[in-house]
């Protein structure tokens, strides 16, 4: 008997435009041409392929739901469709995207001057330079109204410029990025934006070592020691973590669409091989139990894709609130981990070989669960809105 392919049975492509579907069309076809064919050994040997960069700017997916500034001026759907296809070939990948153009362009976008927008945003969108966003310290990631790095008047200079001081940890592609966008609080205890080329004197970066996922990308820990900015460094329209909050809100966003991603290459693996490997004397996609399973897993994506495709909607109608993308990364993330393991389950001990996607899915997945808020910040966000409570 032939079967449909995974996307081809419920076609939530049927509801996306023309344009959209040409979006991800070309991701897909980067995903499988550019990222699937060295991913394995890039993961295994902790390769970030920084030659995709320019690449990615060229396809015109790096900050491509901006308008102007040489960005692409897509739709949100068009964006999280990019998205869902690059993490179907590893989240490391989907990740660059969204830590380029939802964080640290974003931040320049959103909140910042004429001229910064001018001198990196098109750069950035290029690929030529790369940026990265400082929120998250050492101290736990959670709650970045505790943070300790500081932003003090500089006495050299007539008093006019900043010294930015403290640490931040998990920082992605600190170490090859040109420009980081640093948050700090100011005397008066007020978090603000600075845009700090890293070839700053006292901005130092190392790559975290010993990572179990997300091995084909960069996270690392950021010295800032006496680093000394102009007063055009900081971002003039942020004050408060509104600035930081937002941009969280647009990566948030990505990661809700590019987690059916990893979901759909799980589910994608586990439903060949159902078909293929014979135990008991059949092939284990005939057994009611397997069935069951990859329907189980079949319901939870579709449903995860509509779920991305409804908030797309919204963000698009300028109507998208932070709950409701806590929303989808809480419920999205989790499925597709669900999927994955599930998947692992239906290979058997292959499953958890490189000769299959799923376990490199599985592993990096519990990274993206990890950032850009918990699981348990999520339902903390979703408690409060229901209950007009705050558990924090
Ligand atoms: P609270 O301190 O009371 O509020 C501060 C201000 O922020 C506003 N706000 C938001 N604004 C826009 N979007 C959101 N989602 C917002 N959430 C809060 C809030 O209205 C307030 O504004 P104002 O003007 O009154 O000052 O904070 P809260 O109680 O609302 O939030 C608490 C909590 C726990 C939800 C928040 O702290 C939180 O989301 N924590 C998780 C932080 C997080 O996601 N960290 C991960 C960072 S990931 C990262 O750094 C990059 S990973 C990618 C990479 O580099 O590789």
């Amino acid at each position: 008997e032939t079967a449909l392919s995974v996307d081809e049975v419920f076609d939530v492509d049927a509801l996306l435009s023309a344009d959209e579907l040409e979006w991800k069309r070309k991701a897909r076809a980067f995903a499988d041409e550019r990222i699937l064919p060295t991913i394995e050994s890039d993961f295994e040997n902790k390769h970030f392929r920084r030659e995709l960069v320019a690449e990615l700017g060229a396809a015109g997916f790096l900050g491509m739901h901006l308008t102007g500034y040489g960005c692409a001026g897509a739709g949100a759907v068009a964006y999280g469709a990019v998205c869902l296809e690059l993490e179907a070939a590893d989240s490391g990948w989907r990740t660059f995207v969204s830590v380029q153009g939802s964080l640290a362009m974003s931040a320049i976008y959103k909140h910042g001057s004429e001229e910064q927008k001018t001198t990196w945003l098109p750069r950035m969108a290029r690929g030529e330079a790369i940026g990265c966003f400082g929120l998250t310290e050492p101290e736990g990631g959670s709650d970045p109204a505790a943070m300790t790095t500081t932003a003090r008047r500089d006495d050299v200079g007539g008093g006019e410029g900043w010294v930015l001081n403290g640490t931040k940890r998990w920082i992605g592609l600190a170490s090859i990025a040109d420009v980081a966008v640093i948050w700090a609080k100011d005397p008066e205890g007020v978090v603000r934006g600075f845009v700090v080329p890293t070839e700053t004197e006292g901005f130092r970066s190392t790559p975290i070592a010993g990572k179990l996922s997300m091995r084909a990308s960069i996270q690392c820990d950021v010295t800032l020691e006496d680093v000394r900015v102009p007063a055009s460094a900081m971002l003039p329209n942020a004050r408060g973590l509104s600035g930081p909050f937002s941009c969280l809100n647009e990566a948030r966003f990505g990661i809700v669409w590019g987690a059916m991603g990893a979901a759909r290459s799980c589910l994608e693996a586990a439903v060949q091989r159902s078909r293929t490997r014979e135990v008991f004397g059949a092939p284990i996609g005939s057994r009611q139990l397997t069935q069951a399973k990859l329907a189980d897993m079949f319901v939870e994506y579709e449903k995860g894709v509509l779920l991305a495709l409804h908030l797309g909607r919204l963000k698009e109608r300028g109507a998208l609130t932070p709950a409701q993308i806590s929303v989808g990364k809480l419920n999205n993330v989790r499925e597709a981990l669900a999927i994955a393991q599930n998947a692992r389950s239906i290979l058997g001990g292959d499953g958890i070989t490189d000769e299959f996607p799923v376990m490199r899915h599985l592993a990096n997945l519990e990274s993206v669960r990890t950032y850009e808020g918990t699981d348990e910040i999520h339902q903390l966000v979703l408690g409060r809105e229901l209950t007009g409570i705050s558990a924090f």
